[in-house]
């Protein structure tokens, strides 16, 4: 929702070395007369020349040819996947020195602070599509480090869809909307995405994250982050160690339901983007910590699954995730094109002290970004773009181009030269030389994969058996859904098989929403992942006999539920609302770092019992409950009667509790929680533990309401009267 109360307090810009550059490139039109590119002053913006004041324009009028054809130009070609993302600026800082494992700078030193520019995405809607869409989430870091750009160009799943890059052009063909009519935008329920899923075994675990409520984040803010690959560690002595990067948000991991996705998205499709602007505008600078797995060099083979297959995770269980430090992002871009759209990430741009592994996925995209930002940014000097450069000055014998914008001087522009004193001289490793880690390779060239990424299935198994029961039935759902959309019965049969290779159960229930049986043998993953003439006479996906047979850290209910910071409270009220009922509430709720919203029938004002004037946020017409993270509906005769006889403010109740949000209400108002649907689901019997358990608040003193009113909230959703409890709304 956006926020009509605006404050004009300027903020406290976040001063790093990279906003000194950018303030380099920035442009303030405040005071200043208008002009062309050329610089020359415009004295009629509102006229094109024409000859006579009724007769035709003329050729002559630079001034609107400029104009029109600066316009006509302003379109760049969107990102072919995660075209649809918002950036903001911040900070990253180590807790401590991380030299033992790796010589990259910025984490040597907890007293550094090295500036940031983090990307959020969805990734297979266009620039204008909805935040909400079901999909997988963009997290891009670049850090502008000392040594140079560290790109961790990563997602909010820690698997992949595909094991090797030579696939993905089909994935995305896939998920992108179909090719004959466009059709559907920013969705993954349609037959072409599902065909390829049940034709590729390998996206068995990936598609479990898909279709949990990781795929729905309740912000950008509270979703977790992956580099997804396994990379190196190198130390000053050229010892490597194998990492997985995380991003752990201190806020804890949370999702909205799929229900209240699907209405975000049509009555606030900025959402997510409108959330992160918000919280970063009104100092809830939003926080994550850097998290690593490291796995020794020796230790490569010691796991049931490859390190270098994408499609696995590490189990925390196995190898524990190392907090090591944190970032924070505290500033909005001031011009979303020139920074957020222009920002160019590359999982190629490495610094000393972090390498690559030999992930056939993380090898192909080396290749790919560079190559795209050729295309869509026009040319080989998108390094030049205020956003993307370096903090440190960049010295090389590349030259022109498009759009160059250095004017480098001297008359050698290569190496080695004696013209110009052979510089720009190459860096000694003891100088920050970057060397690559000295893998010993000694392979025959083949096309093929390696045995040991062939077990498609012990992992997604591994994610379904650590869900919650919530989660499994949104999992059950989600699949139902998806698949009904999906017009192919053959499809929808060849999922249910796959789905039976993961869990019988999880493809029973799926199978009896589509009401088809489960194919007795299912059709073995024969793509696939095998070459044409390869030897399927041994393949048995179920070879691997894991001995985790469940991760607590892959349920999102075992996440932070300690906090209520800058969850969104609607308060439903009207004239004669009692004070003390509100503000008493209010205040608590306000010290618990959440943030509150008066909804009314009408905008502006409402006036209290005792005529004191109370600012409105919003009415019920621009405000809904799937804004919000809770609900409450304080006292006074005459509010109280106005709310109950509002049908929109009854749905709005009912929709709160559909989606199992905390909803409380002054004795007082009790009889408007009377008006609703769920009253006869609560029964009476409930004691006040349960009612708590359940969600509901009603209370006479408001300051012991405002506390199980926290505590109510900081569990985010109370799932488990979802399933029991349905109410139509
Ligand atoms: Fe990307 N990906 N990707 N990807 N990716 C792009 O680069 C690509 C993959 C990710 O906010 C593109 O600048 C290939 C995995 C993010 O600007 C493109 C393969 C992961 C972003 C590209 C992958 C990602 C991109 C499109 C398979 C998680 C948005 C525009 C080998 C670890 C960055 C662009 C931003 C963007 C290629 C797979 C993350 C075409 C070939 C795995 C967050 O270059």
């Amino acid at each position: 929702m956006k926020d009509d109360k605006k404050t004009d307090k300027p903020l406290k810009r976040q001063e790093t070395e990279k906003t000194q550059q950018l303030a380099e490139h920035t442009a303030d039109s405040t005071g200043e007369l208008m002009n062309t590119n050329h610089g020359v002053r415009i004295n009629d913006d509102q006229n094109s020349l024409k000859a006579g004041e009724r007769g035709s324009s003329l050729l002559e009028d630079f001034i609107l040819r400029e104009k029109i054809t600066h316009f006509d130009h302003e379109r760049i070609p969107e990102r072919v996947v995660h075209a649809r993302g918002s950036g903001a600026h911040g900070v990253f800082k180590a807790y401590k020195s991380m030299s033992g494992v790796t010589r990259a700078h910025f984490l040597s030193d907890e007293s550094l602070e090295t500036p940031v520019f983090v990307r959020f995405s969805t990734v297979a809607g266009s620039r204008g599509s909805t935040d909400l869409a079901r999909d997988v989430r963009g997290f891009a870091v670049k850090f502008y480090t000392q040594e140079g750009n560290f790109d961790l160009v990563g997602n909010n799943m820690p698997v992949f869809f595909i094991q090797d890059a030579i696939k993905f052009p089909d994935l995305v063909h896939a998920v992108k909307p179909e090719p004959d009519n466009e059709m559907p935008q920013a969705a993954s329920a349609h037959d072409t995405f599902w065909d390829f899923i049940s034709l590729m075994p390998e996206s068995a675990h990936m598609i479990m994250w898909l279709m949990s409520d990781r795929a729905i984040p309740r912000s950008y803010r509270m979703m977790e982050g992956f580099g997804v690959h396994t990379f190196r560690f190198v130390n000053a002595e050229g010892v490597s160690n194998f990492v997985k990067f995380h991003w752990k948000p201190l806020l804890g991991v949370h999702s909205v339901a799929w229900d209240e996705a699907q209405n975000i998205s049509g009555k606030d499709p900025d959402y997510h983007r409108r959330d992160l602007w918000d919280a970063i505008e009104s100092g809830n600078f939003p926080e994550w910590e850097l998290g690593v797995q490291i796995v020794p060099e020796e230790d490569e083979f010691k796991f049931d699954f490859d390190l270098l297959d994408s499609t696995k995770i590490i189990p925390e269980e196995l190898v524990p995730v190392q907090r090591i430090g944190k970032l924070t992002l505290n500033r909005n871009p001031d011009n979303f094109f020139a920074e957020t759209e222009q920002s160019a990430f590359h999982i190629g741009h490495v610094v000393p002290g972090i390498d690559f592994t030999n992930d056939p996925l993380l090898q192909g995209r080396l290749f790919s970004y560079t190559d795209t930002q050729l295309i869509r940014l026009g040319g080989p000097n998108f390094q030049e773009i205020p956003i993307n450069r370096p903090i440190v000055p960049v010295h090389n014998n590349q030259r022109d181009g498009y759009m160059r914008q250095t004017i480098n001087r001297g008359k050698s522009s290569y190496n080695p030269n004696s013209l110009g004193n052979g510089y720009p001289l190459q860096a000694k490793a003891s100088e920050g030389g970057f060397t690559s880690y000295p893998e010993r390779i000694d392979a025959k060239k083949i096309r093929a994969r390696s045995r040991s990424f062939f077990d498609h299935f012990s992992q997604a198994q591994l994610f379904y058996n650590s869900q919650s029961d919530p989660e499994r039935n949104h999992m059950i759902d989600a699949f139902s859904f998806e698949l009904g959309k999906v017009q192919s019965v053959e499809v929808r049969q060849r999922m249910l098989g796959i789905l039976s290779l993961v869990d019988k159960g999880l493809a029973a229930a799926v199978a009896f929403a589509l009401r088809i049986p489960v194919p007795q043998d299912p059709e073995l993953p024969v793509n696939h992942s095998i070459p044409a003439d390869g030897n399927l006479a041994d393949y048995d996906p179920f070879t691997v006999d894991t001995a985790l047979k469940a991760s607590a850290a892959l349920s999102m209910a075992n996440t932070v539920k300690d906090t209520i910071k800058t969850r969104k409270i609607a308060f439903l009220a009207a004239d004669g609302v009692d004070e003390k009922s509100l503000t008493t509430v209010k205040a608590a709720l306000e010290g618990a770092g959440a943030i509150v919203e008066i909804i009314s029938p009408r905008l502006n004002f409402i006036l209290s019992e005792g005529d004191e004037q109370i600012p409105v946020n919003h009415s019920l017409l621009t405000a809904a409950s799937v804004f919000y993270d809770a609900v409450y509906v304080p006292g006074g005769t005459n509010s109280v009667a106005t709310i109950e006889a509002e049908a929109d403010a009854v749905h709005f109740l009912n929709e709160a509790f559909k989606h199992c949000k905390a909803i409380a209400a002054d004795l007082g108002a009790a009889q408007v929680l009377e008006a609703t649907y769920f009253s006869k689901k609560i029964p009476s019997e409930f004691s006040d533990q349960t009612v708590l358990r359940e969600g509901i608040v009603v209370g006479e003193d408001p300051k012991k309401l405002a506390d199980q009113l926290i505590l109510a909230i900081s569990q985010h959703r109370f799932w488990e009267r979802e399933k029991p409890r349905k109410v139509p709304a």
